[in-house]
């Protein structure tokens, strides 16, 4: 062995260690459900009929690209090695043949046709915002989302949605050590929404452009300052589902994660109870408050 392929085989050595130490070191966090799996390489688990449409038709289009490139290189590398001229093929001398030229624009033709149909379904489906049982505003801040709950039950709740404090200093001190599955997932006070019903949101921004995104339901829209955009998604099971802001916002674009939990109609109908009586004692002084200020304005009037 000379001292070239020495030198590489320490090289590669080397690498491939340091490769092992980081994928054991660096990943030590667990598969997170409505979240990201370690390793995924395909789209999250669906969590919504529309999600499930567009995994589906991701498929689906990926096995039909498939077939057209092994059907093309094939024929390609079949003519190249079986009529070469060393093998003392002779070439054909046609041109202008109709029937090839009329197959040739037919076929991709039909197959775009079977490609666009379901295609179009799903995308008329991802936009048909109609008959919500519940509408909540979400509202993209540099760098918190707002959720206002507008139509349905729970019709007046609002609340501030930041990441959860102690991410933050996980991420400021490096991001070292044990890690949570939620990382820069988690928030202070996730968007909470019923199993089975149809919620409506409609995204809006105060500053910039933000993007509200959950893979597991298939969703993401634009929120957009001075502008109201929709989009929907019906959830078929309970539990935590995670998104990220997916519009570049500014420096702190990656502590803005979007946090949804799915509950059973009963547990919900009992947090719009508890959160409904946590606003009932503060809009009671702000009352008391504004009926002292009423009270007192005609004699400063007066002066
Ligand atoms: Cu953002």
């Amino acid at each position: 062995m000379n001292k070239l392929s020495q030198h590489w085989k320490k090289f590669a050595n080397g690498s491939i260690a340091a490769l092992a130490g980081l994928t054991s070191s660096a990943y030590a966090v667990n598969d997170l459900p409505g979240g990201p799996a370690v390793r995924q390489l395909n789209l999250h688990v669906p969590a919504t009929k529309l999600a499930a449409d567009q995994a589906n038709l991701h498929v689906f289009m990926m096995v039909i690209c498939l077939v057209i490139f092994v059907a093309v290189f094939g024929v390609m590398f079949y003519s190249i090695l079986k009529h070469r001229k060393s093998l003392g093929h002779k070439p054909a001398h046609f041109h202008e043949s109709v029937k090839v030229e009329i197959a040739w624009t037919l076929a991709p033709f039909i197959i775009v046709i079977f490609m666009a149909i379901p295609a179009t379904k799903t995308v008329i489906a991802q936009k048909d915002t109609s008959n919500a049982d519940l509408t909540i505003k979400a509202t993209g801040h540099q760098w918190r989302w707002g959720y206002d709950y507008i139509k349905g039950e729970g019709e007046g709740i609002s609340f501030i949605s930041s990441l959860d404090n102690e991410h933050r200093i996980l991420s400021n001190s490096g991001a070292k050590g044990d890690m949570p599955d939620d990382y820069l997932l988690k928030v202070d006070n996730p968007l909470v929404v019923p199993v089975g019903k149809k919620i409506r949101i409609i995204t809006t921004a105060s500053d910039v452009i933000h993007s509200f995104a959950v893979p597991s339901f298939g969703i993401k829209q634009d929120a957009i300052p001075g502008f109201v955009r929709d989009t929907h998604f019906l959830a078929e099971r309970t539990g935590m589902f995670y998104g990220q802001c997916q519009e570049l916002c500014g420096k702190e674009h990656a502590y803005m994660p979007i946090n949804v939990q799915v509950l059973s109609e009963a547990d919900y109908a009992a947090w719009v109870q508890k959160k409904k009586a946590e606003a009932a004692p503060a809009t009671a002084k702000n009352d008391a408050a504004a009926a002292t200020q009423v009270a007192q304005a005609p004699a400063s009037v007066k002066k």
